[in-house]
């Protein structure tokens, strides 16, 4: 196979049994393009059809430059380069980085079809070599620890219920991992919505193998050196996060069950009267008539848009649940518009299929298709008008409990022999139709195609208001559209530790805005872990109560004292951290990464810090280790390089700790260990029964002393599109003297009179203040009034 420079940005080949193409999309990332099989009936291999994908954004307009050198080709992108070897069969490639020095092998590409009706089976396999100190993050929404290595997985969006903590494939696939040895990252992105199994090295213990139920592999090697660099290479080319409205960082409240507006208005009531913290309630499938998406039960949902309006009046908005099965009715307009303007998924016979979800029977919209969501799209007008805060995506992986057919009724899963009337999981058969393809190569990008629906529908509908989507399934690239929670888990504590590992996988695969339901979804949970989950979700970026229908309510009051003060403190200091938590996501819509944090993004040559999944950073800086096994009071730590103050319950709690190094921590109920890490700081404000803006007032800044001190702060209306301000505090601090810089960017919102500073690992006593006041000092610890128009502040100490 000859490679030729097509233009300046393609490399290109393809010989009698094979394609490919090679193409530069960013600085730093190289595309590979693979038909490693043709199909059975050309003789020559057709070139590589043209493709819009569901994931990524952009172009690949950059230039790239091919040289042979002997039996060796050389493929040069921007930051970025390939080397083949010229003629190879099966084809095999070695990816460098800038430095040349961090590599990915792929020892080989190659495919294999077997004839097939109505279509071929096409299976596209990649080979890496990974050396045994190689470990794997990433893989979306995925069980098991952060490092992923000895694991294998199913792409295939799936609705299973119940699941366990090592149950796989769940609901959403993001086939993008990223590999980290001797402290360096590269990533592998494939961007096929087929479906596809990645074994990391459990079958084979040096080899990591991708196999993809297609004809291609769309590869990408993303380079790093560091790990938030491949995260910001990866989100670039799949986009990131927009920033979500305030509101969606509150607390919300969900439950499967909630049957009318008064239900509704007493659980925001209850809320209030207990003093508990609230900005969102979810309405669950409850609140349709008769199961139809986009309508209301008017004899329990009288007046929406007055519903609306009192809990705005309470400070809460709603959320409301859509599902994409369409119950067959002709008198049921969406149904009809749908049917009447060929918009339905068809069997592989043709017929519109039907099957049974909450109704019965219902169609599927073919929400692959852009036409289909732009259908889509119009349906959330009269929610989006009535007041409507955010829409929640549920059952779209697609979920499908039973496929009809005039003979027999399918109940998934079924499997046969080959492609026809096969069904994997609770879905839609392999080879039902999406316009001219097939079930089994579009399954996975369903879910996109609805939330992409739901989010440009606030574009349409509400162009003054940021988007709040929550959605159940999703593929790579999800993150532009929705914020993901991680389906029905259980009021189990194996379920809690699980979401941290989980969440922080997602984290790592582009995708910040995730939950887990809190405290679980299914089954009874204790006071104790209620708490507990509480005081772990504070970190969550989506806190969301939600419970099934038919078990035991698990609203925070619900437990009885000490449980609903312990929720209550947890909720409260939910809202204290609003400041940090919302310049991280501000963060993640302009960098990708993620607030929540595998230890490893800040320490990527710390192998021990590999090993430790539940418990994560918040940011840069800070620590958290929450407790996640019933009646525990104590538990280990670990904490990598560097000087941690013990920042337990947001508070300096004991003397500096030196890591890398094992602390236990002491946590009887009611308090989640945490450590501020030297030279960072935490903003915090008051309590507040519901957000309002993003303007902070009160402010303090905690900071940990170190020889350098940095911080940011993002503020703005905390809706709507008007330019923010950013707050950046920088500083030396010698032992002697504190010298702090503020330095803020852009303007509006209100102006604070005055910032505190709360001072940890002060040596000494206070000398002398310039430009702010002393308030207190206790031992360890000062706390100072800052001016807001003072630019500089110097601290000097005792020596
Ligand atoms: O099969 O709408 O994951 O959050 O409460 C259950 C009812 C359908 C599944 C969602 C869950 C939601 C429930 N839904």
């Amino acid at each position: 196979m000859e490679l030729h420079l097509r233009g300046h940005t393609c490399v290109h080949a393809h010989d009698s049994h094979r394609a490919l193409e090679i193409t530069c999309p960013l600085e730093g990332v190289l595309r590979l393009r693979v038909r490693p099989t043709a199909s059975q009936s050309s003789i020559r291999h057709p070139e590589l059809p043209a493709k819009t994908s569901i994931a990524v954004v952009g172009d690949d307009s950059l230039p790239v430059s091919l040289r042979l050198d002997g039996d060796v080709v050389q493929i040069q992108g921007s930051g970025a380069a390939l080397t083949l070897a010229r003629g190879a069969d099966p084809l095999g490639f070695s990816f460098a980085d800038a430095s040349g020095e961090r590599r990915i092998h792929c020892t080989s590409i190659y495919g294999d079809v077997r004839v097939g009706y109505p279509v071929p089976h096409f299976r596209s396999s990649l080979l890496l070599r990974s050396p045994d100190d190689e470990a794997w993050l990433g893989f979306g929404e995925k069980v098991g620890p952060v490092d992923k290595r000895g694991l294998r997985f199913t792409f295939w969006n799936t609705d299973v219920l119940p699941h366990e903590p090592d149950t796989d494939p769940l609901y959403a696939s993001i086939p993008f991992a990223l590999s980290l040895r001797a402290g360096t990252a590269v990533g592998v992105f494939v961007d096929e919505t087929s479906r596809s199994e990645v074994d990391i090295a459990q079958e084979h213990a040096e080899q990591v193998v991708w196999h993809v139920d297609g004809p291609e592999l769309d590869l990408y090697l993303i380079a790093g050196p560091a790990p938030a660099d491949v995260l910001r290479r990866y989100t670039a080319l799949t986009g990131r996060m927009p920033l979500p409205p305030l509101w969606s960082l509150g607390a919300h409240q969900s439950r499967w069950g909630y049957e009318s507006a008064r239900d509704l208005l007493d659980v925001v009531a209850a809320y209030r009267q207990h003093a508990l913290p609230l900005d969102a309630v979810h309405l669950d499938i409850d609140y349709m008539d008769g199961l139809r998406s986009w309508t209301w039960d008017r004899a329990r949902f009288k007046d929406p848009r007055a519903l609306m309006e009192d809990l705005r009046a309470h400070g809460v908005r709603a959320v409301t649940i859509v599902d994409p099965a369409l119950k067959v009715d002709a008198d049921y307009e969406v149904y009809e518009a749908a049917r009447a303007n060929d918009l339905l998924v068809r069997t592989d016979r043709g017929e519109v299929l039907t099957g049974e979800v909450w109704p019965n029977p219902c169609v599927f919209p073919d929400l692959t298709r852009p036409e289909v969501q732009a259908f889509w799209s119009q349906q959330h007008r009269s929610f989006l008008e009535l007041g409507v805060g955010g829409i929640w995506n549920d059952m779209n992986e697609p979920s499908c409990f039973t496929v009809h057919r005039e003979d027999k009724d399918l109940t998934p899963p079924t499997v046969a022999r080959g492609v026809p009337d096969r069904i994997e999981g609770k879905t839609l058969p392999y080879d039902a139709r999406h316009g001219d393809k097939r079930h089994l190569e579009v399954h996975n990008a369903y879910a996109s195609g609805m939330a992409k629906a739901s989010s440009d529908a606030f574009g349409q509908w509400a162009p003054e208001r940021r988007a709040f989507v929550l959605t159940r399934a999703g593929f790579a690239g999800i993150q532009r559209h929705a914020a993901m929670w991680t389906g029905d888990n259980s009021s189990h504590w194996a379920h809690l530790e699980l979401s941290l590992s989980m969440l922080q996988g997602l984290g790592m695969s582009g995708v910040p805005f995730c939950g887990a339901d809190i405290p679980g979804f299914l089954g009874r949970p204790s006071g104790e872990l209620l708490v507990r989950w509480m005081q772990a979700g504070v970190f969550y970026p989506l806190m969301r109560n939600h419970s099934a229908r038919g078990v035991v309510p698990k609203e925070p009051w619900r437990f009885g004292e000490p449980y609903l003060t312990l929720a209550r403190e947890a909720l409260v200091r939910r809202y204290r951290l609003l400041p940090m938590l919302y310049t991280l996501m501000h963060e993640a819509a302009h960098s990708g990464l993620p607030p929540m944090r595998p230890l490893v993004l800040h320490a990527p040559g710390d192998a021990e810090a590999l090993r430790w999944s539940d418990q994560f950073l918040f940011g840069p800086g800070l620590l958290v280790a929450p407790i996640v096994k019933p009646k525990q009071t104590r538990r280990v730590v670990y904490l990598p390089e560097g000087r941690w103050q013990p920042f337990f319950d947001l508070e300096p709690s004991g003397p500096i700790i030196e890591g890398p190094t094992f602390a236990i921590a002491h946590a009887p109920l009611g308090v989640t260990p945490m450590w501020l890490k030297e030279g960072h700081a935490v903003p915090l404000t008051g309590g507040a029964p519901h957000t309002a803006t993003a303007w902070w007032d009160p402010l303090t800044w905690h900071i940990a002393l170190g020889p350098r001190v940095d911080a940011t702060l993002y503020e703005d209306d905390g809706d709507g599109f008007r330019p923010g301000r950013q707050t950046t505090l920088s500083g030396t601090f010698d032992g002697a003297a504190l010298r702090l810089c503020r330095q803020v960017t852009g303007d509006g919102g209100g102006t604070r009179t005055s910032e505190r500073l709360r001072l940890q690992g002060v040596p000494g006593g206070i000398r002398q203040i310039e430009g702010g006041q002393l308030v207190s000092q206790e031992i360890g610890t000062a706390t100072l009034d800052w001016p807001g128009h003072a630019p500089q502040l110097v601290v000097h100490l005792d020596r």
